[in-house]
């Protein structure tokens, strides 16, 4: 068995942590899920941030069984604030980043089985991040995992939207679920203003809405900070969002508090 199947042959002096961003619906404020995301907690340098530690992992190739690692301690968590809160919270779902190279291992869906059993996870409450270079660089693979994922009822996200090809021409191929939708677009829309200039950012996230919503897609705005930026994408119809307005990514103990104010 390897270790990556078994996150209790894992020191208990494990450096990495998930924290957990929530994800809200932007029409009543009320949870939705959360976002996990990494931390490596180092001795003598602290937190160190995954934009650092990611591609490092990336490279090693430990990315695999740190991202299976990962992807358990999600699923594992979810789980446990669904039975703590009496299944009273089983629609939330927890979206977990998955890397170019771990999605592309042959032996994906198998380890996202194993861990689904593994954890007593529903599927339909499991939500896969990925960036869209990883799809289009590896399109023929990426579209038969896709479709195993999703006859499974695990939920697809497109990670990061805007920020790499966004091949219009292949986006419609995916099963995707869900856009999100990069936070460097919204935190444009913190300009105000009537000029042409200043309503491009608006158009842009508009644009972006409306294509998703075309091809049967939901919308995460990530990053939002500010009322403003709130009420615009409100306006423009984008359904979920996540962000410093919201939340900053909690340690576990801080987002299950969130879970009994939801
Ligand atoms: O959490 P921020 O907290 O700094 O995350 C920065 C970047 O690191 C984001 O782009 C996020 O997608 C990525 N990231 C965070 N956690 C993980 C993870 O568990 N796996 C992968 N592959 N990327 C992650
Ligand atoms: O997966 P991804 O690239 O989307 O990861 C989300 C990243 O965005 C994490 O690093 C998280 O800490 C960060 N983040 C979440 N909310 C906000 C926000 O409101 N503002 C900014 N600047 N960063 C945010
Ligand atoms: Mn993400
Ligand atoms: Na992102």
């Amino acid at each position: 068995q390897q270790l990556s199947d078994r996150p209790d042959a894992y020191p208990t002096n494990c450096q990495f942590q998930l924290h957990y961003q929530p994800i809200v619906l932007l029409s009543t404020g009320r949870l939705a899920g959360f976002e996990a995301l990494a931390r490596w907690i180092h001795p003598t340098q602290g937190m160190i941030s995954p934009v650092e530690f990611i591609p490092i992992a990336e490279e090693t190739g430990l990315i695999v069984p740190l991202g299976w690692w990962i992807l358990r301690e999600a699923c594992h968590q979810m789980r446990a604030w669904q039975q703590a809160n009496g299944n009273s919270c089983n629609s939330l779902t927890i979206s977990v980043n998955l890397s170019g190279k771990q999605f592309l291992q042959p032996d994906l869906v198998e380890q996202i089985d194993q861990i689904l059993k593994d954890t007593g996870l529903q599927a339909s409450c499991l939500k896969l991040e990925i960036t869209e270079s990883v799809l289009i660089e590896n399109a023929e693979a990426a579209t038969v995992s896709l479709e195993q994922l999703r006859s499974r009822q695990i939920e697809l996200s497109l990670d990061d939207f805007g920020t790499g090809y966004s091949s219009l021409s292949y986006l419609h191929r995916f099963p995707i679920n869900t856009l999100k939708i990069d936070r460097s677009f919204v935190s444009r829309l913190r300009t105000s203003g009537n000029s042409r200039q200043a309503r491009l950012p608006l158009q842009i996230v508009q644009t972006i809405v409306t294509l998703a919503h075309n091809l049967g897609m939901d919308v995460v705005a990530e990053g939002i900070e500010t009322p403003l930026e709130l009420e615009q994408l409100r306006l423009l119809g984008c359904e979920h969002g996540q962000g410093y307005l919201f939340s900053k990514p909690l340690n576990a103990a801080a987002a299950e508090k969130f879970i009994y104010f939801r």
